[in-house]
């Protein structure tokens, strides 16, 4: 049995999206980072970057000790692995898939997490901030629209986990600013994987819980840097920005 550690965001609903797309029950195990569980002794020690998603795999493929898994990108892997499923096996095509992953995990989603904190949620408009990650989440979506004229998916003819890893976060296109007509190739492949029924059916995993707003609460768990011990108080992003 799998438990999966989520809250619904982008890099939750990756592995959602993975779970039902391969067909494997699993139970979730809600953590509420807006409200600091992710700060909690026991979540760190499934994670002790303390962010989510986080796999607990009960039913190995060797039969062995159950396996943590922490990193999305790591944990779409390891269900490919097991599943044999969203990762070809021939290397060329694993490799590809290997790629586009790591381009997702590196600048797609940091990019676009970033450009989206400075936009949406900084207190008060730091235009360096706001122009630079603007023009790098710009400057990645002409990425993915290029590879997506020279193949139906991200990393090749085939549906993978490199799109399952894109796609959420290519959902927030509104919020980064960003308009699909200006890429119409993203365009075409967004509309075709949101038919997918079970693409569907991982997005609306947690969807209820979703804030559109984040109180002084949420804003200090979340961008209120707290050191690795964990046992120093969160400063908040204006002290820290005094600090400077
Ligand atoms: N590289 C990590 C990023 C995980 C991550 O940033 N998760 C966010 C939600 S999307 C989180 O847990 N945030 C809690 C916090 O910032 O304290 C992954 O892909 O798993």
């Amino acid at each position: 049995m799998i438990d999966l550690h989520f809250a619904p965001t982008p890099n939750g609903w990756k592995i959602s999206i993975m779970l039902e797309e391969c067909g494997l029950p699993y139970t979730v195990v809600p953590v509420n980072i807006t409200r600091g569980d992710q700060f909690k002794p026991e979540f760190r020690k499934l994670n002790p970057n303390r962010r989510i998603p986080v796999m607990v795999d009960r039913d190995t493929p060797d039969g062995g000790e159950p396996l943590t898994i922490f990193e999305s990108g790591a944990i779409l892997l390891y269900l490919a692995e097991k599943t044999g499923r969203f990762a070809p096996r021939d290397l060329h095509g694993r490799t590809r898939v290997q790629q586009w992953l790591m381009w997702q995990m590196s600048a797609l989603g940091p990019m676009l997490g970033q450009n989206g904190h400075f936009s949406l949620y900084a207190p008060g408009r730091i235009p360096y901030a706001v122009e630079r990650y603007g023009n790098e989440a710009r400057r990645l979506y002409g990425v993915l629209n290029d590879r997506l004229g020279e193949s139906s998916h991200v990393a090749g003819d085939d549906y993978s986990i490199a799109d399952i890893a894109c796609f959420p976060w290519v959902m927030t296109h509104k919020a980064q600013g960003v308009t699909l007509d200006d890429v119409p190739h993203v365009r075409r492949w967004f509309a075709a994987l949101r038919a997918r029924p079970l693409l569907q059916k991982g997005l609306a995993v947690g969807r209820r819980g979703v804030r559109k707003t984040l109180d002084a609460q949420a804003r200090s768990n979340l961008f209120g840097a707290r050191p690795a011990s964990g046992h120093a108080p969160a400063q908040t992003l204006q002290s820290q920005q005094l600090d400077n």
